[in-house]
């Protein structure tokens, strides 16, 4: 049985709002990766701060710190022998303007609103899916899951 990677999506609070954009989201999702484990939950500026603690020194640092503290968020664990990969290929690009005149139908380019509301995060490496994975999820056993054990954990 072919070994899952894991990557953690976080479909942002301005999707979460957008009742299209949640159903279309959660069937690319579930069509496309072995979903472990979902959570809903609003951050506090303090948890959000640090999940982005790599942006410190960015301009945007603020702006997505408060954004994504303004609302719900939908966490998944999902797997996939390719997961980060393919998660951050359908998003598509991180700037909204390339999204949508680059790759008109990935997710960023069909529902996100700018380049802090850019619908969804995906983990950039599996050093960063774990660490990500971790962060929201500290129980969660990362190793040893095949493409079989949909639901299992959930
Ligand atoms: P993500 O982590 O969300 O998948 O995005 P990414 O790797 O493609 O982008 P990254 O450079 O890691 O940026 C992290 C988040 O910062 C927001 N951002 N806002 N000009 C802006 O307002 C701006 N630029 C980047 C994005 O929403 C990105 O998700
Ligand atoms: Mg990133």
């Amino acid at each position: 049985m072919p070994k899952l990677q894991l990557t953690l999506a976080i479909i942002k609070p301005h999707a979460v709002k957008n009742p299209v954009a949640l159903s279309y989201i959660r069937n690319v999702i579930k069509n496309n990766f072995v979903v472990l484990k979902t959570k809903r939950m609003i951050l506090d500026a303090e948890a959000a701060g640090s999940f982005y603690e790599e942006h410190v020194e960015k301009f945007f640092y603020n702006r997505l710190v408060t954004f994504m503290a303004s609302g719900s968020i939908d966490l998944h664990i999902m797997g996939h022998t390719h997961a980060v990969e393919v998660w951050r290929k359908l998003l598509g690009p991180t700037k909204v303007y390339k999204a949508q005149f680059q790759e008109p139908y990935c997710l960023r380019g069909m529902f996100g609103l700018s380049d802090t509301r850019n619908v969804a995060h995906g983990s950039d490496s599996l050093a960063s899916a774990e660490r990500e994975i971790k962060f929201f999820f500290p129980e969660f056993s990362l190793y040893n899951w095949y493409t079989n054990d949909e639901i299992r954990y959930r």
